[in-house]
C-alpha cells in the first residue's frame, strides 16, 4: 500500500513539474509577434507604421547602372524627423536570385536623419530591395522597393 502511495505521490509531482514548464512555454511564445506581410513601397507615399510614425521613401536620384542611393525618412505624427529604428535593406535581383544579393545591410544615419542605402546596380533589369525596420529588438515594418534601370 505505501508503494502505491508513493508511486502516485511521485506520478502528481511529474505532472505538476510538466505543467510548470508548458505554462512557462505558452508565455516565452505569446511575447513578441514577428510582422509576416510585406508592404509595397511606392516613392513618396506615407506609409503608416504600427507606432504612430510613418516612413517615406525615396532614390536619391533617378535609379541607374552604378550606385542608386535609397533614401529613407522618418517621420511622428507632427511631420518632424525623427531616427528612433535600426533600418536594415537587402538589394538584387528577384530574377536572378542570389547574383547580385547585397545581403542585409544597415542604413545608415546622415545628419538630417535621413536613412541612406547605397545599392550597387551592376545590371539592367528588375530590382528590388527588401526593407526591415526594427524598434530596439522589435521588427515593427518589413516593405520592398522596387525598381528598373
Ligand atoms: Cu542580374
Amino acid at each position: 500500500m505505501k508503494k502505491i502511495i508513493s508511486v502516485l505521490i511521485l506520478t502528481m509531482t511529474l505532472m505538476s513539474l510538466s505543467l510548470a514548464v508548458d505554462d512557462c512555454c505558452k508565455v516565452g511564445e505569446s511575447k513578441a509577434k514577428p510582422v509576416t506581410k510585406s508592404a509595397i513601397l511606392n516613392p513618396g507615399q506615407k506609409i503608416a507604421l504600427p507606432d504612430g510614425n510613418f516612413l517615406v521613401y525615396k532614390f536619391s536620384q533617378k535609379p541607374a547602372l552604378g550606385t542608386a542611393v535609397v533614401v529613407v525618412k522618418i517621420v511622428d505624427a507632427k511631420g518632424t524627423q525623427i531616427a528612433p529604428y535600426t533600418i536594415r535593406g537587402n538589394a538584387g535581383m528577384p530574377s536572378m536570385q542570389g547574383a547580385h544579393d547585397s545581403g542585409e545591410v544597415a542604413f545608415e544615419l546622415n545628419k538630417r536623419k535621413d536613412y541612406l542605402l547605397p545599392v550597387n546596380v551592376v545590371m539592367q533589369g528588375a530590382w528590388e530591395v527588401k526593407i526591415k525596420v526594427k524598434k530596439g529588438s522589435e521588427e515593427i515594418f518589413k516593405g520592398v522597393v522596387s525598381f528598373h534601370v
